[in-house]
């Protein structure tokens, strides 16, 4: 059993969103080629799900600015532009992702206190989602992780995932994926190599 795990493919995160990641919206025409041709038996995708109030907001922190460093619950933490609010345009999937064939949908960062970047738990490693178990019980031996951004949500995920789902094949699709930095998705990179993260392109899971 094979899955395709989605991150945070929502407007948000594209062009013309709230936290734009460079070229985003590239990823979603080869993430529809993955879901139509991958030979997926699984498909779940991350949404990233504030409340309007979220600490990782630099507008809950007075003073402070996007892109600067702040903390939350005790922890460093990088405050982003207000994004992906709940139940707003920037937090739905990008308009052309075929959402039709995910067979389920993670929601985070929900709780206000803490920032969640992996779609599995929270930054503090305490809270989980249910998305483990939802793939546990699938009984699935390879996960391949993409999507935005690879240098936070995408790396977390793929990363957690190695540690969640022990007995998993995780790999990581580096052209179904953009990074807000590019030395932060090279680090990002090294990083989940380090791990045992495959880092595979969208050919080579066509060709199999
Ligand atoms: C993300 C920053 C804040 C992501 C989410 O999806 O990579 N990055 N929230
Ligand atoms: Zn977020």
């Amino acid at each position: 059993m094979k899955a395709l795990l989605l991150v945070d493919i929502q407007n948000g995160f594209c062009p013309g969103g709230n936290l734009p990641v460079p070229d985003g919206d590239e990823v979603v025409a080869v993430v529809n080629r993955l879901i139509e041709e991958g030979g997926y038996d699984v498909i779940v995708a991350s949404q990233d799900w504030h409340p309007a109030n979220h600490g990782s907001f630099a507008s809950q922190h007075p003073g402070r600015r996007p892109f600067e460093m702040g903390k939350l619950c005790g922890q460093p933490q990088m405050l982003w532009p207000d994004h992906c609010v709940q139940g707003t345009p920037d937090a739905e999937f990008h308009a052309d992702l075929n959402t039709g064939e995910i067979d389920y949908i993670q929601q985070k960062g929900e709780n206000p206190a803490i920032d969640s970047y992996s779609a599995f738990r929270d930054n503090d490693k305490a809270a989980v989602t249910a998305l483990a178990g939802y793939l546990r019980a699938q009984g699935i031996k390879e996960l391949d992780v993409c999507g935005l951004a690879t240098d936070y949500c995408v790396k977390f995920s793929a990363l957690d995932a190695v540690d969640m789902l022990p007995g998993v094949q995780i790999c990581f699709i580096e052209d179904a994926s953009r990074g807000i930095e590019p030395e932060g998705v090279r680090a990002a990179i090294d990083e989940m190599r380090a791990k045992g993260v495959g880092v595979v392109r969208s050919e080579q899971i066509f060709k199999d």
